[in-house]
């Protein structure tokens, strides 16, 4: 019998080794432990073992059947994880593994972050989860100000702060105006701040979550036209030299005087067309920093002035490789992903 369970072992090594899939590795386990199979049928003959061997030899019939075992386990995982028993051809050519890129909003920022830093401002990062009083009040937003309805704001379900007020979603980056300027405390100040925006808005030019870019500068002596340079250095740097900015009035209650900053559009370079109709696309708001603003963040007012602005980011790409649907920038079609 020890000469049976001998070869039983190298004859089973042999056909788990030859198989090359898990039907055919069933059908070597039927074989070897099904009910005629080899290993029950020499089972059954321990019963004319003398008495004395069979403990020895039940004993091997077990180590045996543990090592079979052992090899149909090991083989049953290496073919569910696709590998073969066939050797390997180290001639055939290789499988090119597919390389994604970073999300188009992801590729804006670090672009954005890359021509800001070269002016000198510095990424800030403020609370997504805000304090009404940073995200308005501050902001020379007073409670039920009519202004405050245009940023159609998530109010969030928890107790409000005895002089912070309630919970928002932060509707703007410029929330970390105040923040920023209680941190910095002296001048000169030069933030960029980006960050997730929520507003209760959707349509082909809203997404309910979008991210904005907040520029703020403040020092001595500030006034517009370093407003504008900046702009036109970031345009130039971001479109590219043929686009060019302008500033349109606008009123905005913690800048004054406000702007809308229009940039030509990427269609018609500023000529006219369906897309823009006046040759102008908006990216976004802009102006002096209220006097009142600089006071709530410590700031005398008759010592600094400043600039600040707060741009979508998903308009801005959307001016940039005119698409036309900024929706389409969070459906997650790779389709469309990866066109950029
Ligand atoms: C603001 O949010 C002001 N905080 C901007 C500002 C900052 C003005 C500093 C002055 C000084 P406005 O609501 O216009 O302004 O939004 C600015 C830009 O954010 C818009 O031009 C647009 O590009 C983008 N934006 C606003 N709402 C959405 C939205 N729902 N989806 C996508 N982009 C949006």
């Amino acid at each position: 019998m020890d000469k049976e369970l001998k070869e039983l072992l190298t004859h089973a090594r042999a056909r788990i080794g030859s198989v090359n899939t898990t039907k055919d590795l069933d059908q070597v386990y039927i074989e070897i432990f099904g009910k005629s199979g080899e290993f029950t049928t020499l089972t059954k003959q321990l019963g004319q073992v003398p008495k004395s061997k069979r403990p020895k030899i039940g004993q091997l019939l077990n180590e045996a059947k543990k090592e079979i075992e052992q090899h149909l386990e090991k083989k049953r995982s290496a073919l569910s994880a696709g590998r073969s028993a066939t050797p390997i051809d180290i001639t055939a050519p290789g499988e090119k593994t597919k390389i994604g890129h970073l999300h188009l909003v992801s590729q804006a920022i670090e672009e954005i972050v890359s021509i800001f830093k070269q002016l000198g401002f510095s990424l800030q990062s403020y609370p997504e989860v805000e304090w009404d009083w940073y995200a308005f009040e501050t902001l020379n937003m007073p409670k039920n100000h009519p202004a405050r309805d245009d940023w159609e704001t998530f109010f969030i379900k928890s107790k409000p702060h005895p002089n912070l007020g309630n919970q928002v979603l932060t509707p703007h980056t410029s929330n970390g105006q105040v923040r920023e300027m209680l941190r910095v405390k002296t001048p000169p100040i030069r933030m960029l701040n980006i960050a997730r925006c929520y507003r209760r808005q959707i349509d082909i030019s809203h997404t309910p979550m979008f991210h904005q870019f907040e520029g703020l500068l403040v020092d001595k002596n500030v006034s517009i036209p370093d407003l504008k340079g900046t702009f036109d250095y970031f345009t130039t740097r971001f479109f590219g030299p043929e686009r060019v900015t302008r500033l349109r009035q606008h009123h905005f209650r913690f800048t004054e005087p406000s702007f809308e900053v229009d940039v030509t559009c990427g269609v018609c370079m500023g000529r006219g067309c369906r897309f823009c109709k006046s040759g102008w696309v908006e990216l976004g708001g802009s102006g002096m920093v209220h006097p009142r603003v600089l006071r709530a963040g410590k700031i005398d007012p008759e010592v600094y002035s400043g600039f600040a602005f707060g741009w979508g980011i998903e308009r801005t790409i959307a001016m940039k490789t005119n698409i036309g649907d900024i929706r389409l920038l969070y459906q997650n079609d790779i389709r469309f992903l990866e066109q950029f």
